[in-house]
């Protein structure tokens, strides 16, 4: 128990301890133990590169990206499928004492200025395949002589003037090393979130943030029994790297143990199962789409699991059934290949919770060094007894400074005294099992991905027949949730729910569009202030 009757739920696992490196200094700690294993490999084209390769080409990129005249703390734009190459990428940015901010390669032009801009990226690294849509991006906003870098990768061509990722590498080998000025307290990354109203934001993770979050899964494993991990680990990486959970929860974790990642750049069945037929597997991050995927799918075979310990899930809710529903058509064993869920927010470099392995529908107990309380949402008073739902709200060293250039949103979300607010609803059993029942915050999640209603809104309300709009998400089979928009029609306009599809198509990626459907209504409910009651919507 804190102060001012705060009940303050303290890990069982104690408090984690991290080194004070900067975080690409942290993922190859360890690598001189095994040089010549390989770190990366794409799951595509083969292309490989050992711990040791992977080290230098990290350090090479960073030498280059200086001579480009790019200075500490600027922004670097990172706009690419995962490859070896990416990957190479975000760690040379931070060796070259720079900032990444990742952006989804789904997105389309529009979508990608506005981060773009909002970051203030003075360089982008991106690939061919995408190279277009991320040129005009770049054209439409930023200035002519902004480094354009692009990756090879054996789809669709470099724009006039790009730079060829390659030429980072071998340039980099004769230029000096950086004399680096930064600190863990340092901004190493800026991932791009809703958080719990609004448009999405910067976030600003430190070095520290993201090395303090992979040393407090590290510590909690073994308290939580969790399956080992180890150099010999092999881990397909068909989550996205921008997305937090693919960068801090896979690849950055992983590669510091000595795993070999085996990246996948697109979510396609058959590149899936070619790689899990070609490779040794021994763990699966996934997010529930894939678990559905993996129980439903024909081409998916219980040798596929065979040296498979551990599947983790996260990002969106999972329902038990369909855990033991993989269970029951592998007739595999529990206790060999283990399910655990995680649970965390971008903004907390992303883990909080994972799972203790007694119940599947459990996000389980708070990590090493995350601190945790459940705050009443009516009475804002903190619970302590099981079974009560509130806010969950968290602490640690792990928690991001705050919103790039957004004050408010910063204060709405971190309290003075480091609390950041969740936006989800919990409760935790008699066991202090977590479970979250509920999300308070507006954002929708489809797929696993951030799908903010305010930006959607917006966008409805340039279509010139719309006079207001508000937009909400409703449960869909595979997807968890899509988007659902309700339009209130100028005087005398009628238009089909059709042209307002056509309308959003191609302003945002595939996964934002509205599934859900539209209905047109007579007004939207709203509080005094003005703020929609998407409560009273759903
Ligand atoms: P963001 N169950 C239910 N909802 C979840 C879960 C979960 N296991 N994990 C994340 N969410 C929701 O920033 C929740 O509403 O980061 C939360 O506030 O894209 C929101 O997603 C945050 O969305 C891991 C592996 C965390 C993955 C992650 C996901 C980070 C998602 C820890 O071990």
């Amino acid at each position: 128990t804190g102060s001012n009757n705060e009940k303050i739920i303290m890990s069982s696992c104690g408090d984690a301890s991290y080194p004070e490196t900067l975080i690409h200094e942290f993922v190859w700690n360890n690598s001189e133990n095994y040089p010549n294993h390989i770190a990366l490999e794409c799951g595509i084209n083969g292309k490989k590169y050992t711990f040791a390769q992977a080290k230098d080409a990290t350090s090479y990129i960073g030498r280059s990206l200086r001579n480009m005249g790019l200075k500490t703390g600027d922004v670097i734009a990172l706009v690419a499928p995962n490859f070896p190459d990416t990957i190479l990428s975000c760690l040379g940015i931070s060796s070259g004492g720079f900032i990444v901010t990742t952006i989804n390669p789904m997105y389309t032009a529009e979508e990608m200025m506005i981060q773009l801009l909002r970051a203030n990226a003075k360089a982008i690294i991106t690939s061919t395949s995408i190279a277009s849509t991320v040129f005009a991006a770049k054209r439409a906003c930023l200035s002519h002589e902004t480094p354009f870098i692009v990756i090879d990768d054996k789809i669709g061509s470099m724009p006039d003037g790009s730079i060829p990722f390659s030429d980072l590498i071998t340039r980099g080998k004769s230029l000096p090393p950086v004399n680096l000025n930064r600190t863990c307290d340092d901004i190493v990354a800026l991932p791009f979130s809703s958080g719990t109203t609004g448009l999405p934001k910067g976030v600003m993770l430190r070095h520290r943030n993201l090395v303090s979050n992979i040393m407090m899964v590290q510590t909690s494993i073994d308290v939580f029994q969790f399956p080992t991990s180890t150099f010999q680990d092999v881990i397909p990486a068909v989550l996205p790297f921008f997305h937090i959970y693919g960068m801090n929860a896979l690849m950055l974790p992983r590669l510091s143990f000595g795993a070999k990642i085996i990246t996948i750049p697109k979510f396609v069945p058959e590149t899936f199962i070619d790689v899990l037929d070609k490779n040794k597997v021994t763990a699966l991050f996934c997010v529930p789409p894939i678990i559905l995927f993996l129980t439903a799918s024909p081409l998916v075979k219980k040798q596929h699991f065979h040296h498979v310990h551990l599947i983790l899930c996260g990002a969106a809710p999972l329902a038990e059934t369909d855990v033991d529903r993989f269970y029951e058509k592998y007739n595999i064993d529990s206790q060999i290949c283990e399910f655990r869920q995680g649970y965390g927010l971008t903004e907390t470099s992303p883990v909080d919770f994972i799972g203790t392995g007694r119940k599947y529908s459990s996000i389980g107990q708070n990590i090493a060094s995350c601190q945790v309380r459940l705050v009443d949402v009516m009475t804002k008073k903190d619970i302590s007894t099981s079974g009560q739902t509130g806010e969950l709200w968290v602490k640690g060293p792990h928690v991001m400074k705050g919103y790039l250039n957004d004050e408010d949103a910063t204060k709405n979300t971190l309290t003075q005294d480091g609390w950041l607010k969740t936006g989800d609803i919990a409760y935790f059993d008699e066991d202090f099992d977590f479970y979250i029942t509920d999300r308070l915050k507006e954002l929708i999640k489809v797929k696993g991905f951030q799908v903010p209603p305010a930006e959607l809104e917006a966008l409805l309300r340039m279509h010139p027949d719309v006079e207001e709009a508000a937009v909400i998400g409703i449960p869909h089979e595979r997807y968890g949730e899509v988007p659902k928009a309700f339009i209130v029609v100028k005087e005398n306009k009628k238009p089909t729910e059709d042209d307002i599809k056509d309308f959003i198509k191609g302003k945002v990626s595939e996964y934002k569009q509205l599934r859900g459907g539209i209905t047109f209504v007579d007004n939207i409910p709203k509080n005094p202030s003005g703020k929609i009651l998407r409560a009273k919507m759903k």
